[in-house]
């Protein structure tokens, strides 16, 4: 996959309804990785149909190194959307990011750069020192306190939900992503061939201003069926 002519990065950004967030990231993020020396990248907006037009939206931007793929047909979801990113990327380092501006662009160069100097995965981190959240109510912080917490069970990332990374691809190959739910980090994390050498870079996570959050009651039931299904394939001998 990975030839001559390969950009350096693939970001992977799944997007549902995202028509006002994803341009500006796209916008953002290309101006942040161009000062960086990161011009030779891809960006994939991995979209599930949105009724909204996010995919057409992006395809404005009319930059050969940003594209949008229109997933209508696929089964949706956004660890699906993430792992049909990681299969049509072209680079080694894979960085995955959402649409809605929580997740500084200004952050891409450092786990890029953490990647390219050995550690398989970087995570962005709001908990560890240097990172923290903005704007989510009280029940909503908790709830993710409570998700990093039980997913230490099978990664030693304190911020183990994040969906915030950068991974080297050869960390994930011969690796089954199972594609449930939202938390497709928690599972990068878990079975990628890192052996420990995960870096978490701090950020602070400011909840979105526009578009719709997407998380709900239903997200959390599949967190708990992901996070048994890991720990099961770990007693079997699965995992890092
Ligand atoms: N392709 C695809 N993307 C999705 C789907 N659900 C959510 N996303 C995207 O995944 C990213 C994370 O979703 P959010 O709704 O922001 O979830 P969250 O960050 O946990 O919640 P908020 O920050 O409160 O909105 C965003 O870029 C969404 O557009 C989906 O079913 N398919
Ligand atoms: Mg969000």
């Amino acid at each position: 996959m990975n030839g001559p002519s390969s950009p350096r990065l693939s970001v992977i950004v799944p997007t549902y309804n995202e028509r006002e967030n994803a341009p500006r990231l796209a916008r953002h993020l290309r101006r942040v990785l161009e000062e960086a020396g990161l011009g030779d990248f891809e960006m994939l907006f991995m979209d599930d149909g949105s009724p909204d037009g996010t995919a057409a939206a992006v395809s404005e931007l009319a930059d050969a190194r940003i594209r949008a793929v229109d997933r209508t047909g696929l089964t949706r979801g956004l660890a699906h959307a993430v792992i049909d990113g990681f299969g049509r990327a072209r680079s080694e380092v894979l960085v995955v990011m959402d649409a809605d501006l929580s997740h500084p662009p200004e952050l891409v160069p450092l786990l890029v750069k953490a990647v390219e100097n050995g550690s398989p995965v970087a995570v962005g981190s709001r908990y560890i020192p240097g990172g923290g959240s903005e704007g989510w109510p009280l029940k909503r912080r908790i709830t993710s306190r409570v998700a990093c917490w039980l997913g230490g069970a099978v990664t030693p990332v304190r911020d183990s939900t994040s969906g915030f990374f950068a991974v080297r691809r050869s960390a994930l190959s011969g690796v089954r992503l199972d594609p449930l739910g939202f938390k497709i980090g928690l599972e990068v994390f878990a079975k990628a061939r890192h052996g420990g050498r995960v870096v978490e870079v701090p950020y602070v996570f400011r909840d979105r201003t526009s578009g719709k959050s997407k998380f709900g009651p239903r997200m959390i039931l599949a967190y708990l069926q992901q996070l048994v299904g890991l720990i099961t394939a770990r007693s079997k001998g699965g995992g890092a």
